[in-house]
């Protein structure tokens, strides 16, 4: 028996998985989610149990933990997670839950320590999870090796981390990772550090965040700082796109060519997309003058003129690479109706605050949109819980972002459950 999971009593979650499973077989396909999918308290549950406790996550950038003994803490759902950098400069991911009484052991966002030890009562680990010392009082013949912490699943690449709290995390990420690391080499991700960070709850169900990130259909009518810089277009690929924009890009990727950065459009699946595009004619970076928000640019980079590589990655990232700074997006659901948005403004780690960037000044762009798209999808989020609500179509050319991303989730969604799906990344 499962010691997580007690089988002995009835899943009360089986009939919101029978209801889901049918729901997504008889979906509309391109058009929006039935209300439960937002609003529900089981189908909530679901989603943490089906994709946050089985996908593979970004939970933060290996910079964040630099040395031996740094680590970071994250929680999805009601798992508490620690990352720890130990020996070697390797990263370990465990449930940040002691193995004593099962209290939490790091209860700091971020920190340094020389071993892990529990504020309860002071049992202590080896930074890759060892139990070493349970004090005295559990006799001689306590094993210490029976009670490691239990690991989570963790992966890099690029200078992200990735964590999946599933048994068997699913399979197929390693070319990703590759291509994570071949795209971020010009920017030296062991060389960077967090400018500054901003952390909001948005009163929505995570689905309408992401769907609100996966299109600009909503930009003309309520991002005015973002489009001094952005354009609106999501790549070269897009339906959308003009003659100008297309000559843009061409003399754009020439330039980065030259400087061997590399600008092609990948996708895995619908999981992941990078592609790298320009910014507005003239711009060099997402602030709202244009110009570089750090002088000392990132990594080997030697213009600030690298448009933005933007990194996708479902169910909960996207990122945007410049070349003077980097913004990663992180999202967390907390409740069917709340989501916490992580975002972190990324520079060299030897720009000096103060002389080579403002925080203030580098965070104001991105502060007013996601103050913005936090104000839409919470009126998204009360609209979808009238009665009068019922699923809508999705524009397939200026929406394709949010359609593959619901796609995804259903595919997901199905083939975790236990329904024959298509294999799908
Ligand atoms: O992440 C972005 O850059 C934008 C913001 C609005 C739409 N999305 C593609
Ligand atoms: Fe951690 Fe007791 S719960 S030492
Ligand atoms: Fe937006």
């Amino acid at each position: 028996m499962d010691p997580i999971s007690p089988t002995s009593l009835d899943d009360p979650l089986d009939p919101a998985r029978q209801a889901v499973s049918a729901m997504l077989a008889e979906r509309e396909r391109n058009f929006s989610l039935p209300q439960p999918f937002y609003n529900d308290a089981r189908l909530f549950a679901l989603d943490m149990q089906e994709i946050f406790g089985k996908e593979w996550l970004f939970a933060g950038m290996t910079c964040e933990i630099p040395a031996k003994g740094n680590y970071m803490t994250l929680q999805v759902g009601d798992n508490p997670v620690i990352l720890v950098r130990g020996d070697g400069g390797t990263i370990h991911a465990f449930h940040n839950v002691c193995r004593h009484r099962g209290s939490r052991l790091c209860v700091s966002d971020k920190g340094k320590v020389a071993k892990l030890v529990c504020p309860y009562h002071q049992w202590t680990y080896e930074l890759d999870g060892r139990l070493l010392f349970a004090g005295s009082d559990m006799g001689e013949n306590f094993d210490l090796s029976a009670y490691g912490l239990k690991p989570v699943h963790v992966r890099t690449g690029g200078g992200f981390i990735f964590i999946s709290l599933a048994e068997q995390p699913p399979a197929a990420i390693d070319d990703f990772l590759i291509t994570l690391e071949h795209y971020l080499e010009p920017y030296e991700m062991g060389n960077l550090k967090v400018a500054v960070e901003s952390n909001i709850v948005e009163q929505a169900n995570w689905k309408l965040v992401i769907e609100n990130n996966r299109e600009c259909y909503h930009c003309n009518g309520s991002h005015p700082e973002l489009l001094n810089s952005l354009q609106e277009f999501d790549d070269t690929d897009d339906p959308r796109a003009t003659p100008a924009y297309k000559a843009l890009v061409a003399k754009k990727q020439s330039d980065w060519d030259e400087q061997q950065v590399p600008w092609q459009l990948k996708r895995f699946g619908k999981r992941n997309r990078l592609t790298r595009t320009p910014l507005l004619d003239g711009v060099v970076s997402m602030t709202m003058d244009g110009k570089p928000a750090c002088r000392k640019l990132m990594g080997r980079l030697t213009s600030p003129d690298m448009g933005s590589l933007r990194i996708l990655h479902l169910p909960n990232s996207w990122n945007h690479f410049m070349g003077d700074h980097s913004i990663v997006f992180r999202v967390l659901p907390l409740g069917p109706q709340e989501t916490l948005v992580t975002t972190k403004w990324l520079v060299h780690k030897d720009a000096v605050e103060g002389v080579d960037y403002n925080p203030d000044e580098m965070r104001r762009v991105w502060d007013a949109t996601n103050a913005q798209d936090k104000r839409l999808a919470e009126e998204n989020q009360r609209g979808i819980n009238s009665k009068a609500y019922q699923p809508g179509p999705y524009s397939e050319t200026y929406e394709f972002g949010v359609i593959d991303f619901i796609d995804w989730y259903s595919e997901r969604m199905q083939e975790n459950l236990g329904n024959s799906a298509p294999h799908l990344q």
